[in-house]
């Protein structure tokens, strides 16, 4: 693997956007306060042994209550926009349709946020869905009922007419791929289910419910910057020069990337992905569930993407050797449960990981970033971001809280330098969103997994700027990463 040279500096384009990012059930708690009700991960958290020791999101890092002061800390951080999710348990926590099902209380919430950030000088960057589905809807069959597509886009204009004089940058989904395959066929993400025909109806509900929001946020804000946020991996070959390598890692690339980026950039499902789902039968009910005119509304003309990125993986139809697999405390299946990578495995490269055992590969980003444009944002002319990138590691705090963590500067010098290295070979990247803010809710890693460039300490919910987050200061004021 390539490491690029650290002992030079690297300074970014002129008006380069730089952020941090969190979402509403990882730092909000206050969960059963102010008309909300539960979401799919409240509940999803008292199912024994879905999230490790049970672990919830009743008081996160509070930010519920701290909002004013984390707006101040960011501004202190040099962060120059806050990505951030609206709750739709907190805006409509019934799920209900019309005006009665608004929760007042649960809008001027998000409301005051807005006004902090603004008044920090903050870009505030909403994303209307973060995962946090009302249970109220999951009884009502989740993203697996098409019904709930027009439930969010009213959820989403609610939103709109509340804060659409003050936000100016929409994104409607964060990383379907989770929503959908991760939470409804692997069964890892609330609401935990384990179906392949669920998987598939979610990520075109969720598809859909982002293209017609898109439509009527359009019609809305003709001059609001609208997108989607998809995460991403860099699906290579064990053995290049094995046919069933190359085969095992296309299947990937379908299953995890192009499901979701073919039909928005290209009105289309990949053709090769629906004769995988024909091969494991499930071509038929997935026709069924793509009505005409659905791949037109999702196609509907966006202005960004959002990039998560986090690592590759390399891939084959045969198992990794044992002594190979990593020892993560959540279960991690080596084979791929999806329904159009059936019988492909992740093999572990012996890169370094992080404490999720997730391997640490900058340069697959920068690989990342030149296909995106090239094959999809570029044509469409479509502004690209990385609006999640970061690392958990096991972080040792001193006396005063203070967590020297070079682990995850290194983590993020690396993977900013990868980035600097795609805009240097012609793409054109905006901006750069690191994950986190704060340590938070790691979803069914509970309160274990620690992404924050600010320690929050769960007995005291004081916030502490970790190196990390001093020299992203650096980084952020003078939009240069310095030489080490
Ligand atoms: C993303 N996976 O989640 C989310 O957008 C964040 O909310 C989250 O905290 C962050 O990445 C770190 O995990 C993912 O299992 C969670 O492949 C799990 C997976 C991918 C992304």
């Amino acid at each position: 693997s390539y490491t690029p040279p650290t002992d030079r500096s690297v300074t970014f384009p002129d008006g380069f956007l730089w952020g941090a990012a969190t979402a509403a059930y990882q730092v909000e708690g206050a969960a059963h306060e102010d008309g909300r009700r539960d979401s799919i991960w409240d509940t999803f958290s008292r199912v024994p042994g879905a999230v490790l020791d049970a672990h919830n999101g009743d008081v996160a890092c509070d930010q519920y209550h701290r909002y004013a002061d984390d707006a101040k800390l960011m501004a202190d951080l040099g962060i120059q926009t806050y990505r951030f999710s609206t709750s739709w348990a907190r805006v409509r926590p019934d799920g209900v349709s019309g005006p009665e099902g608004v929760n007042a209380q649960g809008l001027d919430y998000y409301s005051r946020l807005v006004d902090s950030l603004l008044d920090n000088n903050i870009l505030p960057w909403l994303t209307l869905y973060h995962w946090d589905l009302p249970q109220a809807l999951e009884d009502q069959g989740g993203w697996a009922n098409r019904d709930v597509v027009d439930l969010f886009v009213e959820y989403a204009m609610t939103v709109h007419d509340a804060l659409g004089d003050r936000v100016r940058v929409w994104t409607t989904l964060n990383e379907p791929w989770c929503s959908s395959f991760l939470s409804y066929t692997a069964g890892v993400h609330a609401p935990g289910r384990t179906s392949p025909a669920d998987g598939l109806a979610a990520a075109h509900h969720l598809l859909l419910a982002h293209g017609k929001t898109i439509q009527e946020l359009r019609s809305a804000a003709p001059d609001a910057e609208l997108g989607i946020t998809l995460n991403f991996t860099v699906p290579d070959p064990v053995d290049p020069s094995n046919p069933d390598d190359v085969d095992a890692a296309r299947r990937i690339d379908a299953q995890f990337n192009r499901v979701f980026a073919d039909p928005i950039f290209r009105g289309e499902y990949p053709a090769d992905l629906l004769e995988d789902l024909a091969a494991v039968g499930l071509r038929e009910g997935f026709d069924k569930v793509v009505h005409d005119g659905d791949l037109e509304i999702i196609s509907t003309p966006i202005d960004a993407l959002g990039v998560n990125y986090y690592h590759g993986e390399a891939n084959s139809k045969t198992p990794p050797p044992d002594s190979l697999v990593g020892d993560a405390p959540v279960e991690r299946e080596t084979r791929s449960p999806y329904p159009a990578a059936d019988g492909v495995y992740v093999h572990p490269r012996g890169l370094p990981v992080t404490d999720q055992d997730w391997e640490i590969q900058p340069e697959g980003l920068t690989r990342l970033l030149r296909r995106l444009h090239a094959e999809y944002t570029g044509p469409a002319g479509v502004k690209l971001y990385i609006t999640e990138n970061g690392c958990a590691f096991d972080d040792v705090a001193d006396d005063n809280d203070f967590v020297d963590d070079q682990n995850r500067l290194n983590f993020y010098d690396l993977h900013l330098r990868a980035v600097h290295e795609a805009i240097e070979s012609g793409v054109p990247v905006h901006g750069y969103f690191a994950w986190s803010l704060l340590d938070n809710y790691e979803w069914a890693w509970g309160y274990h997994k620690r992404f924050g460039i600010v320690r929050v300490n769960y007995e005291t919910l004081e916030r502490t700027v970790k190196a990390s987050g001093e020299w992203y200061r650096t980084v952020a004021t003078t939009n240069t990463v310095p030489a080490r």
